[in-house]
């Protein structure tokens, strides 16, 4: 929770005191145009940087002109990229969950939960899975053997803090009226939080076969500890949905802030990353320069039943004052996993590393250089993995300070070789974003499929092939 006040990236802004601002002015949690790390920087040459202009890379995607998928009134809005808004199932058909904002005079937001189904005609009419309520948080999705599982928290400020989880479930494939009333997931007991205190926010969710698993930060009091801090949990079903086990932890409960938790499946493995606090040489709430974040990795076996490996540390600063690294996002397939996450090592604003992991998370291949190299007065944030066999997508904004007013635009790379080599970048929004942030990606044999937020709607290109 100590973050609250030093990292303007953190998710809780938007449920918060953030609201309105971030209605208003585009920035606010996850477009961290307020962000220090990300104002005035420079190439050290000075000159244009872009991601490089491989010879013989892959070609570069060409993707459908963007279509506007929420189409609504009312502020639609995504954020949060350890989750995915969009995904496809074994039919093709395409699924994106995002959130309306139905009263932006309010705070927390009364809001509600969309879901738009992208069948063999074309997109189906929108669905709402939530009534309108204060404090909903953003969805995020998984699809497998005919059911779409979506789900978001909702935070209630008053009388204390509060906050719980919910899910919302389709045994048919997402058609319209097939999700049930929305669940309780995970309905915490008030917590006592501290000045500016976290709640459990922002879950991610996978599921495979039968079994589905979500993962969020929750920053329930930890008794060894004495006070509230948020550590990584994790609750699973192995019936699709009906049941849930209780959460158990996956973070050790150390006192230090483990948040930010993605999961992906394979098997019987459950792979969950995440962000680590426990390297802090400082106070971070204080906004010290010497506040140090890693990345995390650990499998969990047996469906999830306990972890069968230690916590892996993915990152390692460079010698010098720590940086943060932070919100990552992890994929699976073909025995391998991805994760790509934004980081400010090499002292020139965020920018996206990946790593990968050939024997299902025992070992690690770590990065010499990010994946992205923005222009000059810009950063690279919020990436999102997809992988289908040995093909693997990226997607990220780039967020550019500008006086005459901030720009973003979504771009991606992919790999076809399991991601040893990488394309050149393309512009997902063919040339049209205004404000766009927040791409969530999903891949098909037949297909990519991006979503992405910009000028209070939800926008989606497609491009054919794997
Ligand atoms: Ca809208
Ligand atoms: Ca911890
Ligand atoms: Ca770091």
């Amino acid at each position: 929770m100590e973050q609250a006040l030093r990292n303007p990236l953190r998710p809780i802004r938007c449920l918060s005191l953030g609201l309105l601002i971030c209605l208003g002015a585009q920035s606010c949690d996850g477009d961290p145009s307020s962000d220090r790390g990300d104002t005035g920087v420079t190439t050290p040459d000075g000159g244009p940087s872009v991601d490089s202009d491989t010879p013989d890379a892959l070609p570069t995607r060409v993707w459908s002109p963007p279509e506007n998928i929420s189409q609504s009134p009312t502020y639609s809005d995504l954020r949060i990229n350890w989750g995915n808004s969009v995904a496809v199932d074994d039919s093709g058909a395409v699924h994106a969950t995002w959130r309306e904002v139905v009263d932006p005079q309010t705070s927390p937001l009364v809001s509600k939960i969309a879901h738009r189904r992208r069948g063999p005609s074309g997109w189906e009419p929108t669905q709402d899975l939530s009534g309108e309520a204060p404090g909903l948080g953003h969805p995020k999705l998984a699809v497998d053997a005919g059911h779409v599982y979506v789900v978001w928290h909702q935070y209630d400020p008053a009388p204390a803090g509060f906050d719980s989880l919910h899910l919302a479930v389709s045994a048919a494939g997402g058609i319209a009226g097939s999700f049930g009333s929305p669940a309780t997931l995970v309905d915490d007991a008030p917590v006592v939080v501290s000045p500016a205190g976290d709640l459990s926010t922002s879950p991610s969710i996978a599921a495979v076969d039968d079994w589905v698993y979500v993962v969020w930060s929750d920053d329930r009091v930890v008794p060894t500890c004495g006070t509230n801090v948020p550590e990584v949990y994790l609750v699973r079903s192995s019936d699709r949905g009906g049941g849930w086990s209780t959460p158990q932890l996956v973070s050790a409960p150390d006192c230090r802030s483990s948040w930010t938790p993605a999961v992906a499946a394979s098997d019987d493995f459950v792979h969950v990353a995440w962000t680590d606090d426990r390297h802090n040489t400082d106070d971070c709430a204080l906004g010290s320069a010497a506040c140090h974040e890693e990345e995390y990795y650990r499998r969990l076996a047996d469906h999830g039943a306990a972890p069968d490996t230690p916590e892996l540390r993915l990152t390692t600063d460079d010698p010098g004052p720590p940086v943060e690294s932070w919100a990552g996002s992890v994929a699976v397939s073909a025995g391998a996993v991805h994760y790509a996450w934004m980081d400010l090592s090499g002292g020139d604003g965020w920018e996206v590393y990946y790593a990968r992991s050939d024997d299902l998370g025992l070992g690690w291949s770590l990065p010499a250089e990010p994946l992205t190299h923005h222009a000059p007065g810009c950063g690279s944030v919020r990436p999102t993995l997809a992988a289908e066999g040995d093909v693997v997508h990226l997607v990220w904004f780039e967020l550019c300070t500008d006086a005459a007013g901030d720009t973003a635009t979504v771009f991606h790379r992919w790999s076809a070789d399991g991601g040893d080599t990488w394309s050149n970048r393309s512009d997902v929004t063919s040339g049209n974003a205004l404000f766009a942030v927040h791409p969530s990606v999903a891949v098909a044999p037949d297909a990519v499929h991006v979503v992405y937020n910009d000028q209070a709607e939800i926008w989606y290109a497609t491009s054919p092939g794997p």
